[in-house]
């Protein structure tokens, strides 16, 4: 079970085993990836998807025929090997005509291109069978508050959101939009900072039921966010369209670490969420398992597969070990201590209001809140070792 087959649904971004490791303060310390490569050598690993941005495949200024070529060749390789495209998205950060911005830069110039540029990615999404389409608006953004006009900027997001919906529907795509989330880097401030924001920006929406959001490990955690909080809100309101695995230590920098690298119980709670958080017990979210990871500056191309696989080992491995967690009678026993279960019983009786809870003595005139609990505690920081020792392959 440690082994992970398509059935596991794990997904790379191209951008991730592709990233030649230039940074802020150095150039590349690996040459370039074949695309072909990646396909075959992360098939070979049990991933079962393919993820990109259209200028992670073809040069920002490519030919038509340069573009054909390697989309065709991708399509070759995903033939040969059986993987899939499940999420497509669009580069719109990297060429300095994005230096403000895509869909908000002040340059309305620059939003008519970057609307265009999307549009000719969401046929190509089309065409590979890709379900999702991701916007991460890194560039999206300011670092001087007199710079941008906030309002402005979140209608000119509308604006152009409500386009491409309009665009999907009417060509029949059967694709759905998921937004990602990050509170800064690269700009000073990211508009739409959290996956809160973005939930609440969506539900202004033409067509809000065809955006969702696609929150990343790291990105909620560089805000100081709980992710697995995060998640469950996300699963709550039927908005959790994807998610981009990966690791971080604290606020700081976006690590991109592998996945159960950086915050280990919350990527823990996290897989027990998703794999047993549903509402038989099942998984809450059956969607393609998607890390977006930087393999570390330091490594070569076989720290690059062996980092990979780290990251479907790691949460192939925190699967196990949370279906023994639940499984577990004293992990059951420490539940019902905690009261973990009630908090799904709904505090109102059938038919209750406020004019019969007001007529229950019981609930308040006889409420002694001082005895209440006759100084008995909840039983959380046992329930917590147990989550501990099964973490750690103590049970
Ligand atoms: C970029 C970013 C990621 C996003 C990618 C999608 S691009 O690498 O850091 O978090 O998911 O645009
Ligand atoms: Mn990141
Ligand atoms: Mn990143
Ligand atoms: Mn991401």
């Amino acid at each position: 079970a440690l082994e992970p087959t398509r059935d596991d649904k794990f997904s790379f971004g191209l951008w991730t085993v592709g990233w030649q490791a230039q940074d802020q303060f150095g150039s590349p310390t690996r040459p370039p990836l074949d695309t072909v490569e990646a396909v075959n050598r992360l098939s070979d690993l049990g991933a079962y998807g393919l993820t990109f941005h259209d200028n992670d495949l073809f040069p920002f200024d490519a030919t038509a025929t340069e573009r054909r070529a390697e989309i065709d060749r991708l399509k070759g390789a995903l033939d040969s090997t059986g993987m899939i495209v499940p999420m497509v998205t669009t580069n719109l950060f990297s060429h300095p005509v994005f230096k403000d911005g895509g869909f908000t830069s002040n340059d309305r110039g620059v939003r008519r291109f970057a609307l265009r540029k999307v549009l000719e990615n969401l046929d190509l999404a089309a065409e590979l069978g890709a379900k999702t389409f991701v916007m991460w608006g890194g560039r999206e953004g300011s670092e001087y508050d007199a710079a941008k006009d906030i309002r402005g900027a979140l209608e000119r997001y509308r604006e152009a959101v409500n386009l491409l919906g309009d665009y999907v529907t009417d060509k029949g795509y059967d694709i759905r939009f998921a937004i990602e989330p990050k509170p800064n880097e690269p700009r000073g401030d990211i508009l739409l900072p959290t996956l809160g924001h973005a939930l609440a920006f969506i539900e202004t929406l033409e067509r809000p039921e065809l955006v969702g959001i696609n929150p990343e490990t790291g990105h909620e955690q560089m805000a100081g966010l709980n992710f697995t909080h995060g998640i469950a809100q996300a699963l709550y309101q039927g908005k959790l369209f994807h998610i981009d695995l990966n690791g971080q230590r604290s606020i700081k920098f976006d690590q991109d670490l592998a996945f159960g690298h950086g915050d280990l119980q919350n990527a823990f709670s996290l897989v027990d969420l998703l794999e047993n958080g549903g509402p038989n017990g099942g998984p809450s979210y059956t969607g393609p398992r998607h890390f977006d990871y930087k393999p570390s500056r330091t490594e070569d191309i076989n720290g690059v597969w062996d980092s990979a696989a780290a990251n479907m080992r790691t949460y192939l491995l925190l699967k196990e070990r949370a279906t023994a967690f639940r499984a577990d009678p004293e992990v059951q026993a420490a539940l019902a201590v905690s009261l973990v279960e009630e908090i799904n019983q709904p505090t109102l009786n059938p038919g209750e209001g406020y004019a019969e809870l007001r007529a229950d003595k019981s609930a308040y005139e006889e409420f002694d809140a001082d005895a209440y609990f006759g100084g008995k505690g909840f039983g959380f920081v046992k329930l917590q070792q147990l989550f501990i020792e099964h973490l750690l392959g103590a049970r």
